[in-house]
Parts: C-alpha cells; structure tokens; sequence
C-alpha cells in the first residue's frame, strides 16, 4: 500500500523538509545522478532484471512451494469435494492446489516458514557501536516473529503466483479481489469470520486493483458497477497479508499486452534498486535518489509516442509499525534532502510508482478504504447510535488496520454507510481515496517488504517472480 505525502496540490516549488516526520516530497528537478553500488543484494532470481552484480551468492532466494496446475476447474472441486487422505494426516500435501486452498501449516508441517532472500549489509555499516546496536533490540531475531512474517510472506507468494497465472482479461475486479482474498484466509486457514479473528491473522490492507491511470488505491466495493479487466490494461495488484501484526506490504503489476513491458521493467528496476541500496545508518535521501536514476533512465513507446518513466513525486514508500502499514519514515521515489538514517530494526515496504502522465497522483473519486485516526478514543459518543457500535466492531476486527467496505461485508455487517460517514465526518475515522494520474496514462508498481536485521537484510516477501 503506497503512502501519499500530505500535499494535495502539484506543488512543484515545494521545500522538503529534512525532518524525519514528513512525508512530503518536492519536485527538484530530473537528472542529477547517483553512482549506484551493489550491496550484494541483486540479481539472485535470474529474472529480467539484467543485474550483473557478482555478490550474487551471498543471496538466498525464497523457496516458494509451487502451485499445481489448473488440472481441476472450480465447478469439479465443488463436486467432488473429497479429501483425500488429509483427515488421515500421514502424508502431509506438498503441492499446493489452484486455487490455493491448502493450509500452509499442512504444506509445512514442520512449523517453520522459509526465509525471504538474505542479503549481507555492506562490511561499514556491520561495524557499529554498542549505543547503536541498541538501537534495534534485535527485536527482528525473535524466532516467533520472523516466523509469523515468513509465513506471511509465503502466503503472499503462493496468491500471487496463482493470481500471476490465472488471472485474464474479462474476469471483474471483484472477482479478482475475492480470489485473492478467498487465497489469503484458506492458507492463513482463518476464514476471519469470528470477533478478533482478524487481528490474528488476514489482510494488512485493501487489496488494491488500480488500473492504469489510477496509480494505487482503488478497491471495488460492493454494490457499485462492477469494472472488466481488459486486455490492454496494465493492473497494479497491491496486497497484504499479516499475522499478529507483522504486515507484509508487497505489490507487482500485470499487463497483458508487450507494449507496457518497459515501463514495468523499469518500475522493477527502481524497486530493486531501492531495496540493494536500502540499510542500516544509510540515509533516505540516498536511497530515493538512487530509485529516480533507474526509473528516470527508462522510456516506453506507446502506439507510435515516446513517452518518458516518471517516478510518482508524491507517493512513497514507507515504514511499517505492528498492525500499522505506514509508520513515520517515507521514501520518496525523487531526489530529496532527508537526512533520516535507515536503522536496525526497521521495517520498509520499498515500493516505486512510475508512470507516463504528470507523475502526480491526486484524489479520485470513491473510497478505497478507512483507518483510525491517529488520536482516535478509545470509545465514541456519538449521537448516531449505529456509529457508536459500529466504532466497537470496527476496533475490535481491524484494531489499525486500514480496511475496505468488502471487509465489513465479509464479518456480517451491512447498511454501515451512514456510521461510516458519520466517524469519518468527526474525525475518528481517516478515508482514503484512488490515487490518480492523468486520464490516459499508465502506471506501474513493484514492492517488496524488507526487514533491516541485525546481521543481514531479508528481503521477506521476494519470490522467483519479483
Ligand atoms: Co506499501
């Protein structure tokens, strides 16, 4: 899930601020260029990312499980309904099924989750004094946490690849959301339908569908029109999976159609030249200026005109807190003066936006999703009585957590409009709106989360597919 800065309006005289609070970031100008340098952390999936980086071997890519193949339509599953051998629990499943239906703890039955790939830090930034070793506790260590996260991670993985291989033009956004979703709960195996639940494992956000122009934010919501995918449109698939807590942010975009293949490579490209550069005691502002260089270096032709890659100026990446997506550190995809260091402990969603419009993303219509207002109470008052309730169900299943209307829908709740709008109204309830771009232009997102360990950086959510 992006993170927008504060500005609403394309303010392209605007200052940034160096503090580490802010999430602005000003359009200085394109061109000025960083020397990239390896951290040993590229090229170890052997996909397109043309990296020749000889540190190679110091990464250890994610083993995902692989998916079977769409052997058995939905319609027979349903039939049939037989399962073979599970109640039995001799032969643990070692494939998983398409559609992923498959617990993950039955595909691992040992408890423990696979690493995402590993990369060392740089031999400086190894070197620290005892005060900054503090600094992060080691908290990242702890063997429960990582675990949750890399299950999390492998759930992320195995949707993915089913939502890489399955989904095609003609299917509804809708569809294509509740597959993922429907994904998500079988493997978490918590169908989120019980108070609490939620918190315990599920979504760590709106799973987001944005086509084209619309650069992030965009989930369909239920009761309105429904929109088809089509085969020239470019999709930004934007989802997260948590358990207790621990957010995995990661997002690739599809296309259906060769003519966008640039400006993916390039959004790729940015993400993963971010994620080399990212590390403990690097500054911020490094690690933006380095994502604008590969994005900006890139051009996509589209039916007969050039058009430049723009890094998005006002979205970024972010840190992410327990049970909140966005926490105070940004990462903006342009050069910037934020001297606020990366330190141990610390966990980015490194995401890049690039498009072929203004490179801009302002407020669309619609709602994409709700969150808590940061000074939000503990209990509401509130005259509408319907609101008041409606503020308990909604701490008690999504606590921080950034939810859409479908998520209400699944816990049983419906005519909840007239409370939304009433705790978004007094400020208890932050909304958030698609993000959009020019009309005509295309975007694109890659993101990964990285968690900044003391001895290496895991690169959490990686896959043999970005
Ligand atoms: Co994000």
């Amino acid at each position: 899930m992006g993170s927008k800065t504060l500005e609403n309006e394309d303010r392209r005289e605007h200052e940034i601020p160096s503090s580490s609070g802010s999430c602005s970031a000003g359009g200085e100008p394109r061109g000025s260029h960083l020397s990239r340098d390896g951290d040993g952390c590229m090229g170890s999936q052997g996909a397109d990312e043309g990296d020749d980086d000889d540190d190679d071997d110091e990464c250890h890519a994610a083993t995902a499980v692989s998916l079977t193949g769409p052997t058995s339509s939905e319609a027979n599953k349903k039939k049939k309904r037989k399962r073979p051998k599970k109640k039995k629990g001799k032969t643990p499943a070692s494939k998983q099924t398409s559609p992923p239906r498959i617990p993950l703890h039955d595909l691992f039955p040992s408890g423990e989750y696979p690493p995402g790939q590993l990369c060392d830090y740089e031999t400086t930034s190894t070197v620290k004094a005892p005060e900054l070793r503090y600094i992060g506790h080691g908290f990242l260590e702890d063997p429960t946490l990582l675990n949750d996260y890399r299950k999390a991670a492998e759930v992320h993985r195995q949707t993915r690849k089913w939502v890489q291989e399955s989904v095609k033009p003609g299917q509804t956004l809708t569809e294509i959301a509740v597959g993922i979703e429907d994904s998500v709960r079988a493997l978490l195996d918590n169908a989120g339908l019980e108070t609490g639940q939620g918190l315990q494992s599920g979504f760590g956000f709106p799973t987001g569908l944005s086509l084209n122009h619309c650069v992030a934010h965009y989930t369909p919501n239920p009761g309105q029109k429904d929109v088809v995918l089509q085969h020239q449109d470019v999709m930004k698939v934007d989802f997260g999976v948590h358990i207790n807590g621990w957010i995995v942010d990661s997002a690739f975009t599809m296309s259906f159609d060769p003519t966008y293949d640039n400006l993916l490579a390039a959004v790729k490209d940015a993400t993963n030249t971010g994620i080399k550069n990212a590390g403990i005691d690097v500054r911020i502002s490094d690690v933006s200026a380095a994502i604008q260089e590969a994005m900006e270096s890139y051009e996509v032709e589209i039916r007969g005109k050039t058009y430049p890659v723009k890094a998005v100026r006002n979205l970024c990446g972010h840190d992410i807190k327990r049970y909140r997506i966005h926490g105070e550190k940004t990462i903006p995809f342009i050069k910037n003066s934020n001297q606020t260091k990366m330190e141990e402990g610390d966990i980015f969603a490194i995401e890049t936006f690039g498009s072929t419009g203004r490179g801009f993303a302002k407020d669309g219509p619609g709602i994409y999703g709700y969150g808590l207002s940061h000074d939000a109470p503990e209990h509401v008052s509130l005259p509408l009585s319907s609101a008041n309730k409606l503020y308990k169900t909604i701490k008690e299943n999504f606590g921080t957590l950034v939810f859409c209307r479908r998520y209400l829908n699944h816990i049983g709740l419906d005519r909840y409009l007239a409370g939304i709008n009433c705790l978004v109204s007094n400020g208890i309830l932050d909304d958030y709106a698609p993000l959009m771009d020019i009309p005509g232009s295309y975007s694109a997102q890659f993101e990964h989360t990285i968690l900044l360990r003391e001895s290496r950086k895991e690169v959490i959510s990686r896959g043999d597919d970005y």
